[in-house]
């Protein structure tokens, strides 16, 4: 393979010998304006573990409560608020089990909850949770808590964090997603997200998870204000720990989204802060600084499915699955839809070329699509919900006197 760009080409040679990079690797990459040598590099180094396999899941996000302590100091993040303040939420146990429900009626495997650090909500609350929702979908993984809510209970329960993630595991906990991470730099940390567990806090809560046998995804943030030397430690950080546990199953590049937060407006920026350009080359540089990372999940979400689209050939071998309904990046101001269609996701793998595989939340197969065929209802299976639960479940927590949920995009056409 030839690169345009010659700072490239010693790149370029090391990944086709299946070397491992280096930071100034790292940092060549990030600085170099050469995307398609970046992406066919991105691509390589996925197809070598991956082959044309995409995976996804048929998946429900849950957010319990939005309250967080850190409302004030994490300047990027637009879902938190402080517990009186307007659009507050917190659900009891029967409004998270009713808003489960919906995985009876569709090809659910894995609920993803996560919410605000919540000053006054305990550890009893999420394990009753967790075993509650066990009990009513046995065949649902949960994927759970990031280490900034872990790290919360345990503080808030005087426990360790070992303890509080070995009751979690109890409680019927598969897996703990990756956020929380943002960006490891300690100068960006300060200007973002000043009062977050640090870097170091982060890696040692996973750290622990894995030595619990709870594998675990991971994150960064980019977009904002960190520099290209803040990207290639912090990708450098996440291969340490993998190097030592093997626990990471998944890395997830998260754009920035600056609408509706103190740092957007600071930085003066709405809509989008990241490019094109940007969100594929951050998923490829991940992939190739990661060499012993299994996966790369693009989150549609923040990026918009066609870009995650392009990203399968960038060096992702993961679209984010159905999400119904994605909160947090809609309250900064995402365009993107707040669901998929489980066969609108099977069209965007198959539209890449690649060769789609449901998964549960531990990558295990759950379905293959050689018989799928598309606009035949009867080969595929129904979507995850329709409008109407998105209708029902808005006219449910507006008549509780809740926060307005955010308007659903165009592409359910439920308004
Ligand atoms: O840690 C918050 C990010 C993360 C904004 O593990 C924002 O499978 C952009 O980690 N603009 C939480 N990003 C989400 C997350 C995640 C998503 C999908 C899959 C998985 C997984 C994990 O969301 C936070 C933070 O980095 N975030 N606010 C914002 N304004």
């Amino acid at each position: 393979m030839s690169a345009r760009d010659p700072a490239l080409a010693p790149i370029v040679a090391k990944v086709e010998r299946g070397e491992r990079l280096t930071r100034d690797d790292g940092l060549a990459l990030f600085h170099s304006s050469d995307l398609l040598t970046i992406g066919r590099l991105g691509d390589l180094a996925n197809r070598h573990r991956n082959g044309d396999r995409v995976y996804f899941a048929a998946n429900q996000h849950i957010n319990p409560t939005n309250v967080c302590v850190l409302r004030n100091t994490c300047v990027f993040c637009s879902f938190a608020r402080m517990p009186r303040e307007e659009g507050a939420y917190t659900r009891s146990l029967e409004e998270v089990f009713a808003e489960a429900d919906a995985a009876h009626d569709n090809p659910t495997r894995e609920f993803h909850i996560v919410g605000g650090l919540h000053p006054k909500l305990r550890l009893a609350y999420y394990l009753e949770m967790f075993r509650g929702l066990k009990q009513r979908h046995p065949d649902v993984q949960i994927k759970a808590l990031t280490a900034v809510e872990v790290a919360h209970l345990a503080r808030i329960e005087h426990l360790s964090v070992r303890e509080v993630l070995q009751a979690m595991k109890e409680a019927g906990v598969t897996s703990l997603p990756g956020g929380g991470a943002e960006v490891f730099s300690p100068a960006a940390r300060a200007t973002i997200a000043d009062k977050k567990l640090t870097g170091e806090e982060w890696l040692a809560v996973h750290r622990e998870a894995h030595g619990l046998g709870i594998p675990s995804n991971c994150t960064m943030l980019y977009g904002h204000v960190e520099t290209m030397e803040d990207r290639v430690d912090h990708l450098l950080a996440l291969r340490a720990l993998q190097d030592e546990t093997g626990g990471f199953l998944t890395y997830i590049p998260l754009a920035y989204h600056p609408d509706h937060n103190e740092l957007g407006e600071a930085l003066g920026r709405t809509g989008t802060a990241t490019s094109g350009c940007d969100d594929l080359k951050n998923i490829a540089v991940g992939r190739l600084l990661l060499d012993n990372m299994p996966h790369v999940k693009t989150h549609w979400p923040m990026v918009t499915p066609f870009i995650s689209q392009i990203g399968l050939t960038f060096g992702c071998d993961d679209l984010e699955g159905t999400v119904v309904f994605e909160r947090v990046y809609h309250e900064a101001g995402a365009g993107t839809p707040m669901w998929l269609a489980y066969d609108q996701i099977i069209e965007l793998i198959r539209g890449a070329g690649k060769v789609p595989v449901e998964r549960d939340a531990l990558y295990q197969v759950v379905r293959t699509f050689e018989d799928w065929v598309p606009g035949r209802s009867n080969a595929r299976p129904k979507g995850p919900v329709g409008p109407t639960f998105e209708i029902q479940h808005r006219a449910r927590a507006q008549a509780r006197g809740g926060r307005k949920l955010p308007v659903l995009s165009a592409v359910d056409g439920a308004e």
